[in-house]
C-alpha cells in the first residue's frame, strides 16, 4: 500500500472503508455489469450504507464534509473495482455541486440530504448534440411564462439521466447571449413534457447509463431555477473545475487496476523457461506504467488538496489532474493488454475492459483537448 504520508487519519479511514466496500461488494460484480449493462444498484446501495455518498456535502445537509481529497481517495478505490459504478458515484458529486454552489437554502434542504443518504441519485446535463466542447452554444430553450419556464429541446450524453431523482439541466433563456444566456434548472422525472431517450450503446462503462433528455413544452417551475437567469454558465464551469480531479481519480483507479493485473500476470506467465517479468522488456513497461499511475495520483491529490484549502482558482490544476491521469490510464491499460498478449485481448481477463473503460476518461467532463485549452489560457492569458 502506498505511504501517502500527507493524508490525515480521517482520509485514510475513508480510503480504507471505500477499499473494503469496493473489493468485497463491487469488484466481484464488475465483469457481469460490463457484460450485461446491468445498473449497479446494489453496489451503489453498499456505498450509501457506509455513508460514502455524502463525502462532498456539508454536515448541515446530511453529508460528512470530508472534502475533495477524501472523495478522490474513495473514487479511486471504487474505480479500481468497477468503472461503471464509479461513474455513477462521481456523478452523484457532479450533480450535487450545482445545488451546493447556487441553490437556495430551501433547494439545498430539499435535495442534498437525500443525495448524501443515497436515497436519490443526481445527474448533470450540459452537453447537446451540437454543443459539447463549446458549452456556451446551448440551444435547449426555456421561455418564462408566469411562474413557469416552458422548456423545448434535447440534451445528450447524460450520465445516469435515466435513474436520477434530480438533474441539473443547463438551458438557454437567450441564445444570442451565449454563456450569459445559460440558465440552470432542476428537473425531476415525471414532469409533463419531459422524457428520457434510450441508453447509448457504448465502448465501455456499460453499467452506467448514458441517455438523451427530451423536453416538449415541458413546464418547469421558476422555483426550480438554480441562481439567477443567465447565471448558469459560471455554475457549470465551477462545478466542472471542482469535479475534474475526481475524473482523474477514477482514471488512477483504472490505471492501478491495469497495473496490478499486469504485474500479477508477469509473475505467473512463463516463456523461454522463466516468468515473463524476468525480461527487461516487460520490466521497463511495468516500471513506466507505475511511474504514470504514481504521478497521476499525486497530481490528482494536489488539485483536490487545493480545493480543500479553499482555493477558488483551481481550473488549471484541475485540468492537469484530469488530463494527465486519463491520458496515463489509457496508456497503462493499453500496455497491460500488451503484457497479457493474446489473453489480454480476450474477456477471460479484465484488462481489455480496463482499456475500454479508460477511454471515456479522456473524453467526458471536457475532452483532453479542452483541458489543454484551459491550461494554455491560464499560461498565456487572453491574446
Ligand atoms: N469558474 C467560474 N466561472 C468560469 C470558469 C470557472 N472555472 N471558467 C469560465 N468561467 C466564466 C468566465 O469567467 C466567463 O464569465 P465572464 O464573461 O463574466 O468573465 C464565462 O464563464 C465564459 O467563459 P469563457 O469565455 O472562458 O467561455 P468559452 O465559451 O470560451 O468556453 C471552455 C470555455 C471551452 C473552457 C468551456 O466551454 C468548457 O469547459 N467546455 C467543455 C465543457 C465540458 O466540460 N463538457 C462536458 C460536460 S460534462 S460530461
Amino acid at each position: 500500500m502506498q505511504n501517502l504520508f500527507y493524508l490525515t487519519d480521517e482520509q485514510r479511514a475513508i480510503r480504507d472503508l471505500a477499499r473494503d466496500v469496493a473489493r468485497e461488494r463491487i469488484a466481484p460484480r464488475a465483469a457481469h455489469v460490463d457484460e450485461t449493462g446491468e445498473y449497479p444498484q446494489e453496489q451503489l446501495a453498499a456505498l450509501a450504507k457506509q455513508g460514502l455518498m455524502g463525502l462532498h456535502i456539508p454536515e448541515e445537509y446530511g453529508g460528512s464534509a470530508a472534502g475533495a481529497l477524501a472523495f478522490c481517495l474513495a473514487a479511486e478505490e471504487v474505480a479500481w473495482a468497477c468503472a461503471s459504478t464509479s461513474t455513477i458515484f462521481l456523478v452523484q458529486n457532479l450533480g450535487g455541486y450545482p445545488i451546493l454552489f447556487a441553490g437556495t437554502e430551501e433547494q439545498k434542504r430539499h435535495y442534498l440530504p437525500r443525495i448524501a443518504a443515497g436515497e436519490i441519485t443526481a445527474a448533470f446535463s450540459l452537453s447537446e448534440s451540437g454543443s459539447g466542447s463549446d458549452a456556451a452554444a446551448v440551444s435547449c430553450t426555456a421561455v418564462r411564462k408566469g411562474d413557469r419556464y416552458i422548456v423545448n429541446g434535447s440534451k445528450m450524453w447524460v450520465t445516469n439521466g435515466s435513474h436520477a431523482g434530480v438533474i441539473t439541466v443547463f438551458v438557454t433563456t437567450d441564445r444570442a447571449k451565449r454563456a450569459k444566456g445559460v440558465t440552470a434548472l432542476l428537473v425531476e422525472p415525471g414532469l409533463k413534457g419531459f422524457s428520457v431517450g434510450k441508453p447509448e450503446r457504448k465502448l465501455g462503462i456499460h453499467g452506467s447509463p448514458t441517455v438523451a433528455l427530451h423536453f416538449t413544452d415541458c413546464e418547469v417551475p421558476v422555483a426550480n431555477r438554480l441562481g439567477d437567469e443567465g447565471q448558469g454558465f459560471p455554475v457549470a464551469m465551477r462545478t466542472l473545475q471542482q469535479s475534474r480531479p475526481t475524473i482523474g481519480a477514477q482514471a488512477v483507479g483504472i490505471g492501478q487496476a491495469a497495473l496490478d493485473a499486469a504485474v500479477s500476470y508477469a509473475r505467473e506467465r512463463r516463456a523461454f523457461d522463466q516468468p515473463i517479468g524476468a525480461f527487461q522488456g516487460i520490466q521497463f513497461m511495468l516500471a513506466d506504467m507505475a511511474i504514470a499511475v504514481h504521478a497521476s495520483r499525486l497530481t490528482v491529490h494536489y488539485a483536490a488538496g487545493l480545493i480543500d484549502r479553499g482555493e477558488t482558482q483551481t481550473a488549471m490544476e484541475s485540468s492537469f489532474a484530469k488530463c494527465l491521469a486519463s491520458d496515463s490510464a489509457m496508456k497503462v491499460a493499453t500496455d497491460a493488454v500488451q503484457v497479457l498478449g493474446g489473453y489480454g485481448y480476450t474477456r477471460e481477463f479484465p484488462v481489455e475492459r480496463f482499456m475500454r473503460d479508460a477511454k471515456i476518461t479522456q473524453i467526458y467532463e471536457g475532452t483532453n483537448q479542452i483541458q489543454r485549452l484551459v491550461i494554455a489560457q491560464h499560461l498565456l492569458g487572453k491574446l
